[in-house]
């Protein structure tokens, strides 16, 4: 079953919306596998934004995500990668379409609510940088039987 790597970002925890958040996807049928209320180092902050090194929003990015807690996830379900981009929107919030969580809470893209692996290879790199193999819980809901 396909997992993806989600956080919740440290403006939206400063502004309570880890709930909203963590129950869209799960009214979507998808399931927690993982979750950690953190504070990410910088060394952490730059091996997950390696991608965007040299760039000249890299500094304010790392900046950014260090400056208070964030919530880390892992998400299981079908094709929930892709999905799970979807409901997020476009990256920018201004161009991310109403109903999405960007949409929906973000303003710019330099402050843009949640981050959520953009193919199967990321979402393996990312999951294995937050999270230890016995972090992660593998258990039967029966929902599950009513989905897919
Ligand atoms: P996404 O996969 O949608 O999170 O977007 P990217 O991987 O392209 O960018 C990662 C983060 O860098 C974004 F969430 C916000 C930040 N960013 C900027 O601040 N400015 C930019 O021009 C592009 C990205």
């Amino acid at each position: 079953m396909e997992r993806t790597f989600l956080m919740v970002k440290p403006d939206a925890v400063q502004r309570n919306l880890i709930g909203e958040i963590v129950s869209r996807f799960e009214r979507k049928g998808f399931k927690l596998v993982g979750a950690k209320f953190m504070k990410i180092t910088n060394e952490l902050a730059e091996t997950h934004y390696q991608e965007h090194k040299g760039k000249p929003f890299f500094d304010n990015l790392v900046s950014f995500i260090t400056s208070g807690p964030v919530f880390a996830m892992v998400w299981e379900g079908k094709e929930v990668i892709t999905t799970a981009r979807k409901m997020m929107g476009k990256t920018n919030p201004q161009e991310a379409e109403t109903g999405t969580i960007r949409g929906d809470f973000g303003l710019v893209t330099h402050r843009n609510v949640i981050h959520g692996s953009d193919s199967e290879q990321s979402a393996k790199r990312e999951i294995s940088i937050f999270f230890q193999e016995n972090e992660l819980i593998e258990y039967k809901k029966t929902v599950d039987d009513w989905l897919a």
